[in-house]
């Protein structure tokens, strides 16, 4: 069975090594922090017969050979960066409980068929650079182009952050290919309240909610505060119209159904008595249905058109980020479903409201994903929690279905 403590220890190692602002865990992609990070992970695997390598843009691999090291891998990870001041359970959890299921492979003495791989994507999060970024680098969809023309918040070019973090940016030995892998699993905290309050153990993934987020900046004039309000070109009050109008929609139309959220602002010139000229924030929709991010990209739009008529300003609309719903593979979800049923944990099917890095490998590999509970659901901040022995629980369901998988 896994062990709770080992889990306990890693965690809270990788915590202490991140970026302490004092108040949560920052460890943002292509940061000294982020290089501490990766060496610990590094350092663990090295214990348990684990060869650790990193490709060319920042994924850490650990492989535990198999008997038939030629055979489609069976791949378990998550991500290792994080947004600014969070918790240190939000991807860590799934790497470390990847690596404690191969530790107990390791332990139990009978090796797979097919090596099994623990991995720990970069740039996951967009707190610096677009999210899904390291995942995106490794199926293709990323290219030499994309380290050229994205840049992060201080206007540091991706490119050269790879090469000084002192990575070759090389694509070849980034890319991963369909026949790499049979299965790809994620084990995460669910980020939401569901398993925290029926008392359930652990979620069997069905559909991991699609994403579109955008950057709009909005063009107006700078003037003086008592500038009267039918003659001025107010573009923070345009943005906070804006936004409000599409969450209220969103709330009463899409209840249960997306979520919109603006979680960045930024004004000029940032002053009291300042009308801003500028504004540019983001706009981050979330659905199970693409229909839906459809038609609240549509609403968007349409309220863009109506303020910048009623506010006499201009808006420029840039999208950021997207990923599309997208459902878990049935055969290894049931295979996570079995594992949990025959040790005795309660296990219940949810989706995911958040975006994950399967949702990029599913395009190339059969994935599925497994819960952990989130207690109270928070996440993103240092309350995050998810109790040790939960965590064991998952290492065990995960490490039963690596068995079942490599006898497919
Ligand atoms: O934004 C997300 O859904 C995830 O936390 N990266
Ligand atoms: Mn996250
Ligand atoms: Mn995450
Ligand atoms: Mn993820």
């Amino acid at each position: 069975m896994a062990n709770a403590k080992r889990i306990q220890k890693d965690l809270e190692t990788l915590r202490d090594i991140s970026a302490g602002s004092g108040e949560g865990t920052t460890r943002l992609s292509y940061t000294p922090a982020y290089r501490k990070g990766v060496e610990y992970l590094k350092e663990q695997m090295r214990a348990f017969g684990l060869v650790p390598h990193e490709d060319g843009v920042g994924n850490l691999y650990g492989d535990l050979t198999g008997q038939n090291p030629d055979a489609p891998k069976i791949i378990s990870g998550s991500h290792l960066d994080t947004v600014h001041c969070s918790g240190y359970f939000d991807g860590q959890a799934g790497i470390i409980c990847a690596l404690e299921a191969a530790r107990m492979l390791k332990e139990s003495g009978e090796p797979l068929n097919s090596t099994f791989q623990v991995m720990a994507t970069i740039m996951e999060e967009g707190a610096r650079f677009p999210s899904l970024g390291g995942s995106r680098f490794a199926i293709g969809e990323h290219t030499e182009e994309t380290m050229e023309n994205t840049f992060d918040m201080d206007g540091v070019k991706l490119g050269d952050a790879i090469r000084e973090y002192g990575l070759s940016g090389n694509l070849e030995e980034t890319r991963r290919r369909p026949e790499d892998a049979k299965a790809f699993l994620e084990l995460h905290m669910e980020q939401g309240l569901k398993l925290d309050q029926t008392g359930t153990d652990l979620g069997i993934v069905e559909t991991i909610y699609g994403s579109r987020w955008f950057i709009l900046t909005c063009h107006g004039a700078t003037s003086h505060p008592s500038t009267p309000m039918d003659i001025r070109k107010d573009t923070a009050l345009a943005a906070y119209k804006l936004i409000t109008n599409i969450a209220d929609t969103v709330a009463r139309d899409y209840a249960g159904k997306a979520t919109v959220t603006s979680g960045r602002m930024q004004l000029y010139p940032n002053d009291i008595n300042a009308i801003p000229s500028r504004s540019q924030f983001s706009i981050d929709f979330r659905s199970g249905k693409l229909e839906h991010l459809d038609a609240l990209e549509a609403l968007m739009r349409e309220q863009v058109r109506l303020i910048e008529k009623a506010y006499r300003v201009r808006f420029d609309i840039a999208l950021h980020s997207a990923a599309p719903p997208t459902d878990n593979n049935p055969v290894l979800s049931k295979m996570l479903e079995d594992s949990a049923e025959e040790l005795g944990y309660s296990h219940m099917r949810m989706d995911s409201g958040a975006g994950h890095d399967a949702m990029i490998f599913a395009k190339i590999w059969n994935i599925a994903m497994l819960f952990v509970p989130s207690r109270d659901g928070y996440t993103h901040c240092r309350q995050e929690w998810t109790d040790y022995e939960n965590l064991a629980k998952g290492a065990d369901v995960l490490y039963r279905a690596i068995r079942k998988i490599d006898k497919l």
